[in-house]
């Protein structure tokens, strides 16, 4: 095996791998086996960055914030030198202290307490949507579980949670696609959403202004905040966008994730239908399994006296990037006992599909609560749940995603 040129004090094993080409998004699975196999730190020359795929080294990684800072980018971009394509975020892209107000009062605005408030109106908006994809039909129907579930259902509550208006809801999944591609290199993929990344910023822009926003969602809920104090007038634009950027693709493609677990395996559908109470679990098992949220980055300290992050072995030089493969930790069988199963038995928690530590997910409760609606919805009214072809991927540089899921649903 040859050695990386770029570190000191330690050598680290080359794998010469693209995350971000087709073939890899097609399935990802075996680079990221050979990546966690190659070591615990590897260097990916092509795009001259380290990485780690196991999940002891992406859960170090994760929570060490002070050495490994978001506040230079989280995709591949080191914003120290190149200019984001958009404004950061005041969440994701930011470290302590600027971190802290902006985390603290969404925590407030999408935790457990504050969603008890909406758990009703999911529920039956959940039994609402299936009840109208399966009027009519006798015992079966065959749909695309991607745009008829999976979509349907964020896109019904979701925004107007938030408190958006009706018109232009259909930028959101084009934008926030753009996004998760815009943390990976500036492929084939970017310049696909580059021509539109004008017209749709300038629409979430807009729709971040308190005059837009419905005065009981979410989004007014920020604008609060900033009226107590909590955060800046000026910041409460840039965090509703959070909402909007990372709120609807994430939980569109956990759901396709668990629609493509239990109609793969009868065996758990069986078991939702006889325990509905274990629908979280399943959603659960359904991020680690095949976590929607593939990647993230982080930069190693540029002040680390050092010269350089510690981590697996080997020392990441001080600024350079490291790519935290959350996707591979998920399966980690140093970590995991037969990873690659869907298995409702298993107790998922501790998955790095929401990240870890300081950054981990705010909106997982959000996610949590639609996955319980809808499936809690399913398992009333489907007997049994199969595929009715193969799926296909949708390919994007950060998520883990699908294009269609078609599938025929047998009715109880
Ligand atoms: C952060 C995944 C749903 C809003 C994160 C992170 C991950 C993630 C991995 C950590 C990023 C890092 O460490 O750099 C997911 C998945 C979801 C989901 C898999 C669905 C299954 C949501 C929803 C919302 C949301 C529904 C909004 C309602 C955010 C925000 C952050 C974040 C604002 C940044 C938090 C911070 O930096 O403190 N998410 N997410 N996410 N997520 Fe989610
Ligand atoms: C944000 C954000 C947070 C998490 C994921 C994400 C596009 C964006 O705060 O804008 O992906």
């Amino acid at each position: 095996m040859t050695t990386a040129p770029t570190t000191t004090l330690s050598t680290v094993p080359v794998v010469d791998v693209d995350p971000f080409s087709h073939e890899t998004l097609e399935d990802p699975l075996p680079m990221q086996a050979a990546l966690r196999d190659a070591g615990p730190v590897v260097y990916v020359p092509r795009y001259d960055l380290y990485a780690v795929a196991r999940y002891a080294e992406v859960r170090a990684a994760l929570v060490d914030w002070q050495r490994f800072p978001s506040s230079a980018g989280v995709g591949m971009s080191n914003f120290r030198h190149e200019t984001p394509w958009r404004p950061p975020s005041l969440l994701l892209e930011a470290d302590p202290p600027h971190h802290d107000a902006p985390r603290a009062v969404l925590s407030a605005i999408l935790g457990p307490r504050a969603l008890r408030r909406l758990k009703d109106r999911w529920f039956a908006d959940a039994e609402d949507l299936v009840a109208g994809l399966l009027s009519g039909a006798r015992d079966v129907v065959e749909l695309d579980g991607m745009t008829a579930l999976a979509e349907a259902f964020p896109l019904r509550v979701f925004p107007d949670a938030v408190g958006l208006p009706p018109e232009g809801r259909e930028h959101l999944l084009p934008y926030g696609d753009h996004a998760f591609n815009a943390f990976g290199p500036v492929n084939d993929l970017v310049a696909k959403g580059a021509p539109r990344v004008g017209e749709l910023s300038a629409w979430v822009a807009d729709q971040c202004r308190r005059e837009v926003l419905t005065d009981d969602g979410f989004g007014a809920a920020i604008w609060a905040a900033s009226d107590r104090g909590d955060i800046t007038p000026a910041q409460a634009p840039l965090i509703v966008r959070s909402l909007l950027t990372a709120g609807v693709d994430t939980t569109v493609h956990g759901l396709g994730a668990v629609l493509h677990g239990l109609a793969t395996h009868p065996d758990a559908w069986a078991t939702l239908r006889a325990h509905p109470e274990r629908v979280r679990v399943a959603f659960d098992e359904a991020v680690r399994w095949q976590s929607p949220v593939q990647t993230f980055f982080r930069t190693a300290d540029g002040g680390a006296p050092s010269g350089g992050v510690p981590i697996g072995g080997t020392v990441v030089p001080p600024d350079h990037k490291i790519l935290m493969f959350l996707g591979a930790a998920n399966r980690d069988p140093r970590h995991w006992i037969d990873p690659d199963r869907f298995d409702l038995d298993r107790d998922p928690s501790g998955h790095v599909g929401y990240g870890m530590g300081l950054h981990q997910c705010v909106g997982q409760h959000v996610a949590r609560l639609e996955g319980a609606a809808l499936l809690t919805a399913l398992a009333r009214r489907v007997e049994r749940l199969e595929p009715a072809a193969a799926p296909t991927r949708h390919h994007n540089n950060t998520m883990r995603a699908f294009a269609s899921l078609p599938l025929r649903l047998h009715l109880a």
